[in-house]
């Protein structure tokens, strides 16, 4: 969301974490995005009494616990509902969900084209690590075909999904990849996306040291290239191409695409006022509105 109405506060990275143990691997990537999240709190400087954390379930999806924020940690798959309904009673408030690559797009993947598409004002972060780790290694929805996991041990049937290509067909209005390796990186494009009026997705590599043993933190220093310089953020058909990754399968890095459009609470204001003159977000009013 536009930080520019939230009430403002100078807090360092480490006044957004709370006081429960971080309680991930050695070596789990997703330490380095809570860290990126952390900083990019800061360098938003949002205030933790003006910010939610939605999250399904999973080791990423416990991320709630370990910030200093409101919070909600939900049934596995469903933060994306539950973060919809959060924003459009509060659309004041900072709106995040953190969440894995099961959480979103196996079980979760029936909500993600709908937020993208309604434009809902919140950030999805996805930490993306290929398998379903709290759960101790079955095959999720990005993994590669040659990851020899607990439910695959010859290996896998499926392609991989491409996460930045859905998102961008359903339209996310702001779309990002980095990895954990690239910490800056990581807070710089997760600050973006929380500035950002609208539905922000960003996909963010993450080792895990304990089940996926192939997208080591070498795979993904090799796999990343950033995205060149001069690339127009709001050429839809530009980003997918850098989407689809280079012919020798390299993946992007950096900001895709970003545009403006407006969003699912402007929408509901613009036809609370059509119909009937009543400018605040108080949808029982709506709903009593279309009472015959
Ligand atoms: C309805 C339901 N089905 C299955 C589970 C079991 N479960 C918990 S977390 C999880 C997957 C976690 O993987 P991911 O979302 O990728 O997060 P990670 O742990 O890798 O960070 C599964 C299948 C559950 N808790 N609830």
């Amino acid at each position: 969301m536009s930080t520019a109405a939230l009430h403002k506060k100078e807090l360092s990275p480490k006044e957004y974490k709370s006081d429960v143990n971080v309680v991930w691997c050695p070596g789990c990537g997703h330490h380095g995005i809570l860290n990126a999240i952390l900083r990019a709190l800061a360098d938003c400087g949002v205030d933790t009494t003006n910010l939610i954390n939605v999250s399904g379930i999973g080791c990423s999806s416990r991320t709630p616990y370990f910030l200093n924020s409101y919070k909600m940690h939900t049934l596995h798959g469903r933060a994306g509902p539950v973060a919809t309904g959060a924003q459009l009673a509060r659309p004041d408030q900072m709106v995040v969900i953190t969440g894995g690559d099961g959480d979103g797009f196996a079980i979760g993947g029936g909500h993600m084209p709908h937020m993208a598409r309604r434009n809902i004002n919140l950030t999805y972060i996805l930490f993306d690590n290929g398998i379903y780790g709290l759960t101790k290694g079955q095959y999720s929805p990005t993994s590669r075909r040659e990851l020899k996991a607990y439910t695959t041990p010859y290996g896998g049937p499926d392609d991989p999904m491409n996460p930045l290509l859905y998102m961008l067909t359903y339209g996310a209005t702001y779309v990002g990849q980095a990895f954990a390796g690239k910490p800056k990186v990581c807070a710089d494009l997760i600050k973006g996306a929380m500035e950002h009026k609208g539905f922000s997705y960003v996909n963010i590599y993450s080792q895990c040291t304990s089940y996926n043993h192939i997208d080591t933190i070498q795979y993904y220093r090799d796999l990343m290239r950033e995205i060149p310089e001069g690339h127009d953020v709001t050429n839809l058909a530009a980003a997918m191409e850098l989407a689809r990754g280079d012919t020798e399968g390299h993946r992007p890095m950096g900001l895709l695409y970003q545009v403006q459009r407006d969003t699912m609470d402007e929408r509901l204001d613009a036809i609370v006022k059509l119909v009937g003159g009543h400018a605040d977000y108080d949808l029982n009013k709506v709903v009593d509105l279309f009472r015959p």
